[in-house]
């Protein structure tokens, strides 16, 4: 409740201050729900500009996480986020306020939700358009169990673009089980929304019904609110009067596919939603509810670039927080999932593919690109510009861009897919069905591969070398800087078959690390340093840390062989037994599971290749285990993946 207006310590946040648990909330007047949407909004504001993370989609979901707490009885009632990039106006209402101080730090809260973290969130995310299929589940075991609570799914406008939104409310409508989805739509995913979903759904807002409907709910609330209390008409009534007059018009898709459909509705309207959600929530069939919000609503900067405002970058812990206003300067580091932005001076690894493969487009008009609305993020934006005709963004559809990608390799072309690791996962039967069997010559830009730092478990990209590697025919590429990865990106486009290269998120090293005029050849890999004592394999972005760990040891007395492999399909086992037979030491380094990977592939060589022949094999690499949330070159450090941890694993091999 509001602080005496005398007080010297007059809190910024009073009604924000006075709610412990979501419960709280419902006790606080309605006409005071917007005042507390503005304390959200200043909080998320003030801690994503110190600790970074996603702004746009956090200030637009405000209202409608206070009206979702305020009608459902959570942790009873469930809500799932889609994505769950927008849901920290829920961590903040649902007794995680304190610790939002945190947000994407180590050993901070997540920027996504976790069941781990919290009893309030019902379903661990990160990845787009699962909510909806989470959510049904939820409701078919709310039904088995004979329970009666509430399940409901906040599904972004962008996530409905992704194949599993669709097959999920296939499948709902068929089952006319009780659940609600909301649709938060605001016409965008991180970049415009693509396709004919996404125009379908402008049509929604601009029907004369909605037109007219949006008039009769506005006059109907400023007559009765705010102050008459005993005055709220039955809002159910009113919007189901309303919406009865939509339904004269052609039917929704939505309610072809069995659902209730209701609104659209003004998604910055808390009394409003909570009027709907009420009435949504007693319906005793799937509904949906369409909202419309405005992605970074409330923060001017956001709400006019919501693309760059996506996403935003942490700031130095050295630094204090910046004030609002000066946020819009706060890009330096953006999110793993957002921006391709340089750290250094150098050029990012996106931004590197995305200008070779601009360049090379010019020449070889066969090239077309790719991307699962992640054209910005991917270094692509360029490309796009460019090459309007020869791009395609298919959405938040990696499966489909993946046999997209097959069809257009099929007809002539040399499709090239960006696709960030993690994201790739889904699309692992196209990648064998579609690509693989066929020998298609499909060039996968497999970006954000490794470590990926904040956004956490669910963006690493540590997977990509062990399943790539499964797939007959597959090309698979590594590349350690800039130079490198241009002249793989050569390779690629002159194979016959299929091939994918990986490459980190962050910088790329000042200067090659492998001499340029060296090409890289399918299958063959680099001995960049002579050494007797023990051999160093790796590819990709560890050389850097690979070939500073070999400077310490030299400096200890100990000669180290380093050798880039660039391959780990078709894999160089003549040099890796040549190096086993000559040193019997061998330390392997990769930014991957270290199931399956480079250490997999060599340990699998050496039995192969030198049976009976004793030596000693380490790996280093990512866990069989979940990598928490921190800085890139924290979780680096902890896993032994920087120049000290190499150095010292070298050590212990040679102990
Ligand atoms: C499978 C997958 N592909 C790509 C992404 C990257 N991504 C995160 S948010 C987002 C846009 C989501 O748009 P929408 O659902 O409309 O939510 P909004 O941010 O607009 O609220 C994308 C493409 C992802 N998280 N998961």
């Amino acid at each position: 409740m509001p602080q005496n207006e005398d007080s010297q310590m007059k809190s910024v946040t009073p009604l924000l201050d006075g709610l412990a648990e979501p419960c709280a909330l419902k006790s606080l007047r309605r006409e005071d729900l917007p005042l507390l949407a503005e304390e959200i909004r200043g909080e998320i504001i003030r801690v994503v500009s110190r600790n970074g993370g996603h702004l746009a989609s956090s200030l637009g979901t405000v209202e409608l996480i206070i009206a979702l707490h305020y009608v459902l009885d959570t942790p009873r009632d469930k809500i799932i986020f889609d994505v769950g990039h927008q849901s920290y106006a829920h961590k903040i209402l649902t007794g995680r306020r304190a610790e939002f101080e945190t947000l994407r730090q180590e050993g901070g809260l997540s920027g996504f939700p976790k069941r781990a973290e919290s009893f309030y969130d019902d379903f661990d995310t990160g990845h787009s358009s699962t909510s909806v299929s989470a959510a049904l589940g939820l409701a078919c075991a709310r039904d088995l169990a004979g329970d009666d609570h509430v399940v409901a799914a906040v599904l972004g406008d962008g996530a409905l673009t992704g194949g599993m939104a669709l097959e999920a409310m296939n499948h709902a409508g068929a089952l006319k089980k009780k659940f609600l989805v909301i649709l938060n739509d605001n016409n965008m995913s991180i970049s415009p929304n693509v396709g004919g979903l996404s125009e379908y759904l402008s049509l929604l807002v601009t029907r004369p019904a909605y037109v007219n409907f949006r008039k009769k709910i506005k006059g109907g609330l400023n007559q009765y609110l705010p102050s008459s209390g005993q005055g709220i008409v039955d809002g159910l009534k009113r919007i189901e009067d309303a919406v009865k007059s939509i339904l004269t018009e052609p039917s929704t898709m939505f309610e072809t596919l069995g659902f209730k459909y209701l609104g659209p509705f003004d998604g910055h309207d808390v009394s409003l939603l909570i009027e709907a959600l009420d009435g949504a929530q007693k319906l005793e069939r799937p509904v949906l509810m369409h909202i419309m919000t405005k992605k970074g609503k409330g923060y001017a900067p956001a709400e006019n670039d919501p693309l760059t405002f996506h996403g935003v970058g942490a700031k130095s812990p050295a630094q204090t927080p910046l004030t609002p206003d000066e946020l819009p300067g706060e890009k330096s580091e953006p999110p793993a999932e957002f921006s391709s932005a340089p750290t250094k001076k150098a050029l990012s690894f996106s931004d590197a593919f995305g200008q070779s493969l601009t360049q090379k487009a010019e020449k070889d008009k066969r090239i077309t690109a790719i991307s699962a609305a992640m054209s910005q993020g991917t270094g692509l934006a360029g490309f796009f510009e460019k090459f309007p005709e020869r791009s395609f963004d298919v959405g938040i559809a990696e499966q489909h861009a993946v046999t997209m990608a097959a069809g257009l390799a099929l007809g002539g072309f040399r499709p090239v897919a960006a696709i960030y690791s993690s994201f790739l996962q889904r699309a692992f039967d196209q990648l064998h069905h579609d690509v693989a069997l066929q020998n298609l010559p499909v060039i996968l830009a497999v970006d954000r591969a490794g470590l990926v730092g904040e956004d956490g478990p669910t963006h690493h990209g540590g997977l990509d070398l062990s399943f790539l590697r499964l797939l007959p025919g597959f090309t698979v590429m590594a590349p350690a800087d800039a130079e490198e990865l241009d002249s793989m990106l050569d390779l690629a486009l002159t194979l016959d078959g299929p091939s994918a290269i990986r490459y980190p998120r962050g910088s790329t090293p000042l200067r090659p690390l492998t001499p340029p005029e060296l090409k890289p050849v399918a299958g063959r890999g680099v001995r960049l340093r002579e050494g007797s004592d023990l051999s160093i394999l790796t590819l990709g972005s560890p050389l850097e840390a690979v070939l500073e760990a070999a400077g310490l040891l030299a400096a200890d007395g100990i000669s180290a062989s380093v050798v880039n492999l660039r391959f780990i399909k078709p894999f160089d086992q003549e040099l890796v037994l040549n190096e086993a037979a000559g040193t019997s030491h061998i330390l392997t380094v990769e930014e991957n599971s270290i199931l399956g990977g480079l250490y997999g592939t060599v340990s699998e060589t050496l039995a192969a290749g030198l049976p009976g022949k004793s030596y000693r094999l380490r790996g280093i690499g990512m866990p069989d285990a979940q990598v928490a949330q921190a800085t890139q070159a924290s979780q680096r450090a902890s896993l032994g993946l920087d120049a000290q941890g190499i150095f010292k694993a070298a050590k212990d091999l040679l102990a």
